[in-house]
């Protein structure tokens, strides 16, 4: 006889789950039990957003399933912002919430909340588990759905008692998954493919647009071959940082709200644009009818839902970025293979007029301190943002070579995010060096995960661009509410003696000429590491398409600035 708690114990680690995220909690007292001598490890987090977003931070770096346990009620509802921001961007994940005993469901009891209601539309899936004989299926089809088609995250809601239940082994299902309508499709469509093809033979202006689906599906490398073959320009989304590497000659970096000028002019005058694994949000877009006026456009997605959702697609292609796109790579004939030299030339010009820029003047420019993290770690490391001004410079400047370094909250935007994907992101690869980059305001969302890198010895080497404002509201404020600062000053805060009451060392940053000494200071030194860099209070980020503009129409580079 087995208990439902045992059960599960044992179907995680067949699935292969090595690390819990998690936070223990009455109803949940049965696995905390199994875990005590279990060879899964469980990492306490301070606050269970804190472990749903380090299972995220986990599967973002690994590219597997992550996994975070909470008890009931209260500790279920923490996570249901996490879990909305893995839904955003796709990330594989497997949450457990304890629920209160099955024939209690529904009365109100004690830390009862309906955690699958809750979560219905922010989760890609979810199970109330009501026998202990159906956990081994149920677990097998939450770690199917999660990592399976496009990712997302899958909750498993686990009364009391069908954990402490005990049953004999003749009696359970096994743990094979039952999902008679459930069949995500890989493989494009051959005609499709063949008239996608045809638009790029034709095209003398093309542009790829590049998602987050590429890290995704591990397209990457197809993605650069395919753009060299074919000599066309990509520009990527945010999530799609370090599909191709920063310096790549045909690299146009982001594009969108905060992206290169040049990216966006590109795709403003483009005669195609071949969009693969990305979804047209509108911090991208902009104006969506000023978006690629004048292209054709391929869309490749494994979400047939995406295609045609915010703009009409003339070839679109339901499949995976990977497995389409070595499809194409496949099929390529020397004759597809055209020379556009006018257009990378045009697109050339803009680079050249428009690059992007870092402040200038006295005081802490934060897009100089981004540049030195990416040259004292020649562009490696896995680099983790918080929201805001911190998010969009780090993106903006730092030399990304490969996939899976970048890890963000893109669709949600969720502050409080990065500092515990971070530690996430460690534990998925620990030899890795783990930079966070964080605002005051975000880094206060989840300050209390000191206590975690402390207890756990978690290398995240955390810099803070503390501006005492929540710095992106209040550019807005500036931009486009006449500077009425309503409550985006944040007073000062001593984030070293925080650290240090944590037990983490870590300084202050105030001159230029101490950067660089700082940043080594914090790589040499074992274990967690805080810098408060204290940087130009006003500083923003440009160049910026105001909301709702189209994506031509950009604002603001310092070069310019100095000439209003
Ligand atoms: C949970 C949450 N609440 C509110 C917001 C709205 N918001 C977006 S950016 C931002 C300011 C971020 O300030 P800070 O973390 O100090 O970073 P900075 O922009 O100064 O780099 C806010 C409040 C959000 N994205 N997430």
């Amino acid at each position: 006889m087995k208990t439902g708690a045992r059960i599960l114990i044992d179907n995680l680690k067949e699935q292969g789950v090595d690390i819990i995220f998690g936070y223990p909690g009455g109803s949940v007292l049965p696995i905390y039990d199994e875990l005590y001598d279990a060879d899964i490890r469980h990492i306490l987090v301070r606050h269970e957003q804190a472990a749903v977003h380090a299972a995220d931070g986990y599967a973002r770096a690994s590219g597997r399933v992550g996994v975070c346990l909470s008890t009931s009620g209260p500790g279920a509802c923490n996570l249901v912002s996490g879990i909305a921001t893995a839904n955003m961007d796709s990330v594989p994940i497997v949450a457990l919430t304890g629920q209160v005993p099955t024939g209690m469901l529904g009365n109100d009891a004690f830390q009862e909340s309906d955690i699958t209601g809750i979560t219905m539309p922010v989760t890609k899936h979810n199970f109330l588990v009501n026998d202990t004989i159906r956990i081994p299926q149920v677990i097998a089809e939450a770690f199917y759905i999660a990592g399976t088609g496009r990712y997302g995250p899958v909750l498993v809601d686990l009364p009391k008692d069908v954990l402490m239940r005990s049953v004999s082994p003749e009696e359970i299902l096994p743990g094979i998954p039952d999902l008679k309508g459930y069949k995500p499709t890989y493989h494009g469509h051959p005609r499709q493919i063949k008239k996608a093809l045809d638009l790029l033979r034709e095209s003398k202006k093309p542009v790829i647009y590049a998602g987050g689906g590429i890290v995704a599906s591990g397209a990457s490398e197809a993605l650069c071959r395919f753009a060299e073959e074919m000599e066309i320009p990509v520009t990527t989304t945010m999530m799609g940082l370090g599909a191709i590497p920063s310096d790549h000659p045909l690299n146009l970096g982001m594009l969108g709200m905060h992206g290169t000028k040049f990216a966006n002019y590109a795709v403003t005058g483009c005669d195609l644009l071949f969009t693969i694994g990305a979804r047209f949000d509108d911090r991208v877009t902009g104006k969506i009818d000023e978006f690629a006026p004048g292209a054709k456009i391929i869309h490749i997605d494994i979400d047939p839902a995406e295609i045609g959702k915010n703009k009409a697609v003339d070839v679109p292609i339901v499949g995976d970025a990977k497995v389409v796109l070595d499809d194409i790579l496949e099929r390529l004939n020397p004759e597809d293979r055209v020379i556009r030299t006018a257009w990378l030339e045009e697109i050339g010009k803009w680079k050249k007029d428009h690059p992007l820029t870092c402040g200038n003047g006295g005081g802490l420019h934060p897009q100089q301190i981004i540049r030195e993290i990416s040259t004292l770690l020649d562009g490696g490391g896995i680099i983790v943002s918080e929201v805001g001004q911190n998010q969009m410079w780090a993106a903006q400047h730092y030399g990304f070579k490969k996939p899976r370094q970048w890890i963000s909250s893109g669709g949600l935007g969720t502050m409080g995010y990065g500092f515990p994907a971070a530690i996430g992101a460690w534990f998925a690869r620990p030899e890795e060096t783990i930079v966070l980059i964080a605002g005051d305001g975000s880094f206060q969302m989840n300050i209390q995960e000191l206590g975690t890198v402390a207890q756990y010895k978690v290398p995240v080497k955390m810099m803070i661009l503390n501006n005492m404002y929540l710095g992106m509201v209040r550019q807005w404020q500036e931009l486009f509410y006449e500077k009425r600062y309503s409550y985006t000053e944040l007073p000062f805060v001593d984030f070293v003696g925080i650290a240090k009451a944590y037990g983490v060392p870590g300084r202050v940053v105030e001159s230029e000429k101490d950067i660089v000494p700082a940043l080594k200071e914090s790589f040499e030194t074992d274990g967690p590491f805080l810098i408060d860099f204290r940087i130009e209070r006003e500083e923003n980020v440009f160049p910026m398409v105001p909301a709702g503009a189209a994506i031509k129409d950009m604002i603001g580079e310092h070069v310019e600035q100095e000439d209003d």
